[in-house]
């Protein structure tokens, strides 16, 4: 397939870009997952070190958890969303040191990731079908991106590796790319489609390649090749963590 093709030509430079696809952790190659649990809002980041996973507790019932580098250092921190309140822990130490207010209305679904490519994460709200931007680069402007619909689960992640970031839909185990920010899915593939599963799409190899994700009950499934076959699987987490992230270089 013709997307294959162009999947295989991954820009390391999303590795550093792309906060919405598993990016790697400056410093070296380790392995890393991480997740939010709602019932204690606790953040937890497993290393590939054999220790315990790094517990950082941070919000409150209700708060949507985010992962991305929102100060271009390389390294993801944790961030909350609570009603248009972004808050921001930038050493990781579960204390919000930085905030925005961006947003607030009902049925809103907060992300994270560089679309103006200057290495910070972006705000970015989507609202049944319309993506909101507040960038990095002119926060003063809200870029505004129509793809998708009322029920989609939306993602930004770099898909066919051209060092920009895409948006992303999983509908109902379709998963719709739009790499042109266009409004029209010019990659599209199966994957998944059992109630209950969560989709994220990640950099799980390590390579650059964002693979698309589903995290079932504490059970990680990746289909690398994007062929609906499950390529890789990994044990993390439990029923109602929220994955953000997962990252196995080789
Ligand atoms: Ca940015
Ligand atoms: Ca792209």
């Amino acid at each position: 397939m013709a997307s294959q093709s162009r999947i295989i030509v991954a820009a390391a430079a999303l590795l550093a870009a792309c906060s919405g696809s598993g990016q790697a952790q400056a410093g070296g190659a380790a392995r890393q997952m991480a997740l939010y649990r709602p019932s204690n809002s606790t953040f937890y980041v497993q290393g590939s070190d054999g220790k315990p996973a790094t517990e950082i507790p941070f919000g409150t019932a209700g708060d949507v958890p985010l992962w991305a580098d929102f100060d271009g250092s390389g390294k993801r921190e944790p961030a909350l969303f609570r009603k248009g309140q972004w808050l921001i822990s930038t050493h990781a130490d579960g204390k919000a040191d930085v905030t925005f207010a961006f947003g607030g209305a009902a049925g809103e679904i907060p992300l994270a990731a560089d679309i103006d490519g200057d290495g910070k994460a972006d705000l970015v709200l989507f609202r049944a079908g319309e993506w909101l931007v507040r960038g990095t680069r002119n926060p003063a402007l809200t870029q505004i991106f129509r793809f998708g619909t009322g029920g989609d689960v939306p993602m930004l992640a770099d898909m066919n590796g051209d060092g920009k970031v895409d948006l992303v839909l999983f509908r109902a185990g379709q998963w719709l790319v739009d790499t042109q920010r266009s409004g029209k899915p010019d990659l599209t593939f199966a994957f998944g489609g059992v109630a209950g599963e969560r989709a994220l799409a990640t950099d799980w190899d390590g390579a650059g390649r964002v693979a698309p994700v589903l995290f079932r009950d504490g059970t990680w499934l990746a289909s690398s090749k994007r062929d609906g076959k499950v390529s890789a699987q990994a044990s993390f987490g439990t029923k109602d963590d929220v994955p953000l992230a997962a990252w196995f270089p080789k």
